[in-house]
């Protein structure tokens, strides 16, 4: 059961993460931090290329950890970099997508980060059932939330298409 205070602390919207008026976003990347296709390309076209040179001195980053960088041309003032698990059907793929979004949030919130758009990682190149993934994002976001009531955090699903949408709204409700 997610309370009232933490559904109200959750928005579903469908649309490009790289238009989002929020402190944070977060990009689905791969272990290098050196860009891809996917959100990842998009979110390296829409920054510019500073991106890429402050992605080049951070050195990769694990799956299920994450780093931050500055926005750029974006109006976010952070993009939080994590890596999702490439779905291989293991327990693993879920406990890493889980740390994905538990360490942005982390990251996000050392960072002063109050409101924060999350894309639906590893669901697109990496091959994430799309039901199992929401399912693991809302509950980690939601108990992320729940552990941390003395913080406020506005935090957004930013589906980039209807059936994306469709799934996130009905996980956040049916809870
Ligand atoms: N805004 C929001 N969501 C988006 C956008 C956007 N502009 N563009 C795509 N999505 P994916 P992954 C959605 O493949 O599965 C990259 O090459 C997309 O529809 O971007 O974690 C990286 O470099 C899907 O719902 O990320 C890695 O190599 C979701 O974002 C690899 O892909 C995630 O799809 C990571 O794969």
């Amino acid at each position: 059961m997610i309370s009232e205070k933490v559904k109200n602390q959750i928005q579903v919207v469908q649309g490009d993460i790289t238009k989002l008026d929020c402190d944070g976003i977060v990009n689905a990347a791969n272990r290098s931090l050196l860009g891809g296709g996917g959100v990842d390309g998009a979110i390296h076209r829409a920054a510019g290329p500073e991106l890429l040179a402050e992605c080049r001195t951070l050195h990769g980053c694990r799956t299920g950890e994450a780093k931050i960088t500055k926005g750029y041309r974006l109006k976010a003032k952070y993009i939080i970099h994590t890596v999702g698990p490439i779905y291989s059907g293991t327990a693993e793929d879920a406990a890493q997508l889980a740390d994905c979004y538990r360490n942005s949030l982390n990251l996000a919130k050392e960072h002063d980060v109050h409101s924060i758009a999350f894309p639906a990682i590893s669901t697109g190149v990496y091959g994430y059932p799309l039901e199992d993934a929401t399912e693991i994002a809302v509950k980690t976001v939601a108990q992320w939330l729940e552990d941390h009531a003395d913080y406020a955090m506005q935090v957004i699903f930013c589906c980039f298409d209807a059936r994306t949408e469709r799934v996130y709204q009905a996980r956040t409700l049916q809870q």
